[in-house]
């Protein structure tokens, strides 16, 4: 059976792109426990402006959610990326595989330096290095498949030219990933800003539906989406309509449709929003009563990731040990 990784960072609450684009598709397939990994990976959340006790809350609320939308603790590992040091003894090593060039062109850096240097803070310097804390994360498990939004496609073909890299130079030792991505909703848009991505940790409220919204605020914030403007009816372009492709998006991937072809059904904005916001909340529903369940039971959540995390261990530890030695290390 294939083994995957992939992973939640708590810099926010959770949206309804991180549930559409990634989550949906981890709780969807049927596994073992040795063969899907699951991790909230709090390092990277250390790697922007953060606040200690708020990344410990949504680092729990995050895991309690992914439990609420579905993952089962029997038939997956759930843990979190701090408590298994492999991962940043792997990172070291990566570092020591990838090039300041090559970390400099991704995208996800540019956007969130630019944004660091604007609110005077300065870039941390783990956000140019953190995608090779995420190729470690994924290459200490010997993961084939990564399931994760289109954003994050630029990391996992980086975690795959240092993973092919490191084994030409020093012998195999790492299994080469792919990234696997959603049908729709890959890419769920902001609905006050079509134009860029719904982020977790943006500020524009408005535009962003969380997976804790309440129906009311959910159905608020998709009535007030920003749609394009032009005649012609409800079309399906992302190039030139890309508010209501992203409605068509959203629609699509909550109902199972294509949305082109959904598209078809509708004469004008009004009635497909309303579509959308009864789909979201549908959707959005039963994770929200699995959560205010679990969310009264914190010690039930910390035997699940203190398990998960001596799984990984186990897993992570012998791959580790494996590159230290391939790499030109002593062994202790
Ligand atoms: N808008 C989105 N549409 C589809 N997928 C998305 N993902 C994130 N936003 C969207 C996917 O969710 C998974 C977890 O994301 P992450 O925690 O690694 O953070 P991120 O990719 O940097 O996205 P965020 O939520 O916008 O966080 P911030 O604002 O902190 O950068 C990933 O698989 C991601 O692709």
């Amino acid at each position: 059976t294939k083994r995957i990784f992939s992973g939640i960072k708590p810099t926010g609450h959770l949206t309804l792109g991180n549930y559409l684009g990634a989550v949906r598709q981890w709780v969807t397939a049927e596994y073992e426990p040795e063969c899907a990994l699951f991790c909230v990976v709090d390092l990277h959340a250390l790697t922007v402006e953060h606040e200690p006790a708020r990344v410990r809350r949504l680092s729990r609320q995050a895991a309690t959610l992914l439990l609420a939308a579905g993952l089962d603790p029997a038939r997956c590992t759930l843990f979190v990326q701090s408590h298994v040091d492999e991962h940043t003894r792997l990172a070291y090593l990566l570092e020591c595989t990838a090039t300041d060039g090559e970390l400099r062109r991704m995208i996800q850096y540019k956007e969130k330096a630019a944004r660091a240097q604007v609110s005077g803070e300065g870039v941390r310097l783990s956000l140019l290095t953190y995608p090779v804390l995420m190729a470690a994360d994924i290459l200490a498990y010997e993961a084939q498949e990564v399931p994760v939004g289109e954003d994050q496609q630029q990391h996992v073909e980086l975690t795959r030219d240092i993973a092919v890299r490191f084994n030409q130079r020093y012998g195999h030792t790492f299994t080469v990933p792919r990234a696997t991505l959603p049908a729709v909703a890959a890419r769920v848009m902001d609905l006050q800003d079509p134009t860029s991505k719904m982020g977790k940790s943006h500020d524009s409220g408005a535009g962003i539906v969380y997976l804790l919204d309440e129906p009311g605020v959910v159905r608020k914030k998709v009535m007030r989406a920003v749609t394009d403007s032009g005649d012609g009816g409800v079309l399906y372009d992302r190039r030139t309509r890309p508010g209501v492709a992203n409605l068509l998006d959203i629609l699509a991937a909550c109902t199972g449709g294509d949305p082109a072809a959904l598209a078809d059904g509708y004469s004008g904005y009004g009635a497909l929003k309303r579509d959308v916001a009864d789909a979201v909340v549908e959707l959005l529903r039963p994770v929200q009563e699995r959560h205010a369940e679990l969310a009264g039971d914190p010690a039930q959540v910390e035997k699940v990731l203190r398990e998960g995390a001596g799984r990984a261990r186990e897993l992570a530890r012998p791959v580790v040990d494996r590159a230290y030695r391939a790499i030109g290390l002593l062994e202790p």
